[in-house]
């Protein structure tokens, strides 16, 4: 049973605020140490006052109220009540204005939630409940207000003021302070205001919106960045581009900002007009920043720029409607990068992440439905399900409306919804108006927790030219929900002859066939489908571009897969055949590993892989995913009960036998992916360089003094940090003298720049090597080390415990004490950085006995820790 001191919140529990709030009016007096804000907030009563008015209720944290006035007159003691978390005044007059004053210390907020200082600058998050540190508020995103902001600061420190909306005046103040007022006229959520004030500098570029309008994009850093930013503002152009194009939607206001912080939770935040960036996410140059981080950028400045319309323009009713914008913004930012790069390349990327994170999470105790029914703690539901499954739920939208509906769908939302605050419902209905279709089984997906899975089974009758396909569907039991009723799921599939021809699909009482590729509609927990007129026994293509997300079961063999990974026409499925062989011949050895059967690579897999590798033809990006062996961690899943270190013995055997026996196809590839002018991000090389990374990493995993050496010389010689990393990550694995070299040399070169020195902890701290945790507990001691810092915390103590499942979990159970002893660290100075560490332990359960006991010892141990957060307090509960 969850405590009681902290409140659950119930989804059925939803009623419409008794006050809405119309206008807001707020000045800050900005300081570091102490800011000073008069908010005037115009109310109005939105309840029946025939009987006795309700008692105004504010939301308000951390916060020193120094003066409350009604309609200009200061409240007397005894009108109001202030207690933590609330200020309430029981029987308030049915519309007038209240004018509070509070006191802030930005720089004790080491939470990074409302008014806080990063570097030099003061910036703010609000989503979720933020607002509510910064003033007394009805901070839910119902409530949505029209605001005018004035910020007031020094003016030699403080230089730049910005907010929402449009600047309307500024000016000098006595005593070398000044001014700036904000004004932004569409009604928002206090969860999407914002103000940043610091010494900055900013690039910017003008944009003509489709109708002719002009907007001035504007990218805000600290002065050492500002050549780092270009990329950033190329991203937002082309993301403002494509809204246009794809979904007809056009940017609103005069001026779109962006800004820059070093210290910030998450990725970055969508406020109105003015995006508050994880730096990580802006800053590139040639030198210092990966392929995968330019396409990083490129999507998440796409991410928060598409919220304007799904999010901003259109906002949530309550939180747990959460995926009403994640989700789709997700789809939106999904479908931007995969117009923008190679899109097999990105859907097998964004499969990957959803299969090894998403998948386990629907696995756990923290199992929850895209849409939740209860939380305790809102900022532990910005999860994987709620993003990326809610992403995965438009994207079969999509799939059983088809193109053209679908978009009509979007435009009706839009038209029926624009500046209010709705629920997933009314997305959901806006599509099943345009696409005539009855979704309500399709609601499913948003109420259930789980992964489905799908069994299919087939039957062939050489007489009749009838080939069966029986699909039968299930959904493991997860928290609070012991049975599931079948989802409406599109299954897309084709059927390859033994040549590899695609069959034209007719089914039984159709007229004719339609197509080669059809979205088989599941409803039922058991279907059948008939196709007629097939000449032979076909192979299954099946789950086309991942059509849903599930887990699916057929038995191929080996000769099927060999057929799928070179001929189907769905790039999705060429690349899972070859996944699917790797699976059987890791899992197989893992098997051998923990019988003590003596271990082989079988040579038809290690002649397949070498086949792949010739194949000139292929892009280079899909063909490096082709030859990428699944993460330890997808192949845990494949498990009962994970035994990690037989899973990464078993994946390094391959790895080896691959390196050793295809040497010279690997140097060759790897010759020909070299480089033959200087860096371009966008010279379209990004696969090449991914490949030959790729062969490098083979070649490394046999230790050769020859490999050795070639690594050495491409980390010496790279003029990029795609192979500069490429190269440190094989020696940074390696027990050979130049480790310890390279990993000098680099941080002697980059030691200013905090982004790179992010990837050198990172770097050590997957580190396979046998001796990383106790490196990881040096690497604490570094005085570039900083807990405070959600990235540095990411780069080393995420790091090793979510990306390095072997060292993690090595027996004895030292990483869980090191873990358990830094997230109590972090449960003080920052709770949701604190509560995104405790994943691991949430899936003790999958794990030995021993290690079960050791996972449950440290899980006791933080929840008997006086004074936890609530953030850390509902995760560790739910996973004990
Ligand atoms: N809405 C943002 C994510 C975000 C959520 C919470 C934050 O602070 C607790 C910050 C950002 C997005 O989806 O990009
Ligand atoms: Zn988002």
């Amino acid at each position: 049973m969850l405590h009681t001191q902290h409140l659950t919140i119930h989804r059925k529990d939803y009623t419409v605020p008794d006050y809405l709030i119309e206008t807001v009016d707020l000045t800050f007096d900005l300081d570091a140490e102490q800011t000073q804000v008069v908010s005037r907030l115009a109310i109005r009563s939105n309840h029946d006052r025939s009987g006795a008015p309700r008692p105004l209720v504010l939301d308000g944290e951390e916060l020193t109220l120094v003066s409350l006035k009604l309609d200009g007159v200061e409240l007397d003691a005894d009108r109001y009540q202030v207690e933590e978390g609330r200020l309430s005044i029981p029987a308030p007059p049915e519309s007038f204005q209240l004018e509070a004053t509070t006191r802030i210390s930005p720089k004790a907020n080491s939470a990074l939630s409302g008014l806080y200082a990063s570097g030099s600058m003061l910036c703010t998050q609000c989503e979720a409940e933020g607002f509510r540190r910064i003033t007394y508020f009805i901070d839910r995103p119902d409530v949505m207000a029209v605001y005018t902001v004035t910020l007031k600061a020094d003016r030699a420190t403080c230089p730049v003021l910005l907010s929402n909306g449009n600047l309307t005046t500024r000016g000098d103040l006595p005593d070398g302070r000044h001014f700036a007022t904000w004004h932004d006229p569409f009604k928002k959520p206090s969860y999407l205001f914002a103000l940043v004030a610091g010494d900055l500098v900013h690039i910017s570029d003008r944009f003509a919106t489709m109708s002719g309008r002009q907007v001035n994009l504007e990218i805000y850093v600290e002065q050492r960045n500002r050549e780092k930013c270009e990329h950033a503002l190329r991203s937002l152009e082309r993301a403002m581009r494509w809204d246009e194009e794809q979904f007809g939607r056009e940017y609103d206001l005069d001026i779109y900002m962006i800004v820059a912080v070093d210290d910030f939770n998450m990725g970055a935040m969508e406020n109105k007009g003015l995006n508050v960036f994880n730096s990580r996410y802006v800053l590139a140059s040639p030198q210092s920043a990966t392929d995968d981080d330019y396409h990083a950028i490129e999507e998440v400045i796409g991410h928060e720029y598409f919220h304007n319309w799904t999010g901003n323009r259109i906002t949530c009713r309550d939180w747990f409607q959460l995926s009403l914008k994640e989700g789709l913004t997700i789809f939106r930012d999904q479908e931007f990068s995969a117009d923008m790069q190679s899109r097999p390349v990105k859907r097998i990327a964004d499969v990957k992440s959803l299969r090894s994170a998403q998948f386990a999470e629907d696995a756990g105790p923290l199992a929850h439905p895209v849409r939740p029914e209860s939380y305790l703690e809102i900022n532990n539901f910005y999860s994987m399900t709620v993003y990326h499954k809610g992403g995965e739920v438009i994207r079969m939208l999509r799939t059983l409306l088809g193109l053209e509906a679908f978009r009509a769908g979007m435009d009706l939302y839009f038209e029926r919804h624009d500046g209010q605050a709705v629920r997933v419902d009314e997305f959901v209905q806006a599509m099943a108006d345009a696409g005539k279709r009855d979704l309500s089984q399709f609601m499913r997906w948003y109420d259930q927790a789980g992964t489905p899975l799908l069994i299919v089974s087939d039957d062939y009758q050489e007489q009749t030219g009838i080939y069966t396909l029986t699909v039968v569907q299930s959904c493991p039991p997860t928290p609070g929900q012991p049975v599931k009723e079948p989802f409406h799921i599109p299954l897309a599939m084709g059927l390859l002859d033994r040549e590899g021809h695609e069959l034209p699909l007719q089914l039984e009482g159709e007229a004719r066939a339609a197509g080669t590729s059809r979205v088989l509609e599941l409803r039922e927990g058991s279907q059948s489908f008939r196709f007629v007129g097939i000449a032979s026994r076909p192979v299954p293509s099946l789950l086309r571009n991942f059509s849903a997300p599930v887990k699916l079961e057929y038995p191929y063999g080996e000769g099927d897969l060999a057929l799928l990974m070179t001929r189907d026409s769905d790039p999705f499925v060429r690349w899972e055949a070859g996944q699917v062989q790797a699976v059987q011949l890791i899992m197989g050895l893992v098997a051998d590993i923990r019988e003590g059967r003596a271990l082989s690579v079988k040579e038809s897999f290690i002649d397949s892989f070498g086949r792949l590798l010739a194949d000139e033809k292929q892009d280079r990006g899909f063909l490096a995913e082709a030859l990428t062996l699944p993460l330890e961690s997808y192949l845990a899943e494949q498990m009962e009960v994970i035994d990690p270190s037989a899973i990464h013995q078993a994946r390094e055997l391959v790895r080896d036998t691959v390196g050793e026996r295809l040497r010279e196809p690997l140097l060759a590839v790897r010759e020909a992916c070299a480089p033959r002018a200087p860096y371009r991000p966008d010279d379209g090389l990004a696969g090449c360089r991914r490949l030959g990374n790729l062969c490098l990493s083979y070649l490394m995993a046999t230790g050769s003094r020859e490999a050795i050496g070639l690594s050495m010389a491409q980390f010496e010689s790279a003029d990029n940090m795609t192979d500069s990393l490429g190269a440190l990550s094989t020696l940074a694995g390696c027990a050979c003298p130049e480790r310890d070299e390279a990993l000098g040399a680099f941080y002697d070169r980059w030691r200013e720049d905090r982004g790179v020195i992010d990837k050198w902890f990172s770097l050590q701290a997957t580190s396979r090597l046998p001796d990383t945790l106790e490196r990881v507990m040096q690497l604490l001691e570094h005085p570039d080390f900083d807990i405070r810092n959600p990235n540095r915390a990411r780069s080393l103590i995420g790091a090793f415990s979510q990306g390095n499942q072997v060292r993690f979990h090595e027996e004895g159970g030292a990483g869980y004490r090191f873990l358990a002893d830094q997230i109590l660290r972090l449960n003080s100075i920052n709770p949701q950085i604190a509560a995104r560490m405790l994943t691991p332990f949430s899936r003790w359960r999958r794990f030995d006995v021993g290690r079960q006991e050791q996972m449950k010892k440290e899980l006791a141990r933080i929840l008997a820790e006086p004074g936890l957060a609530r953030d850390v307090y509902e995760l560790a509960a739910k996973s004990m």
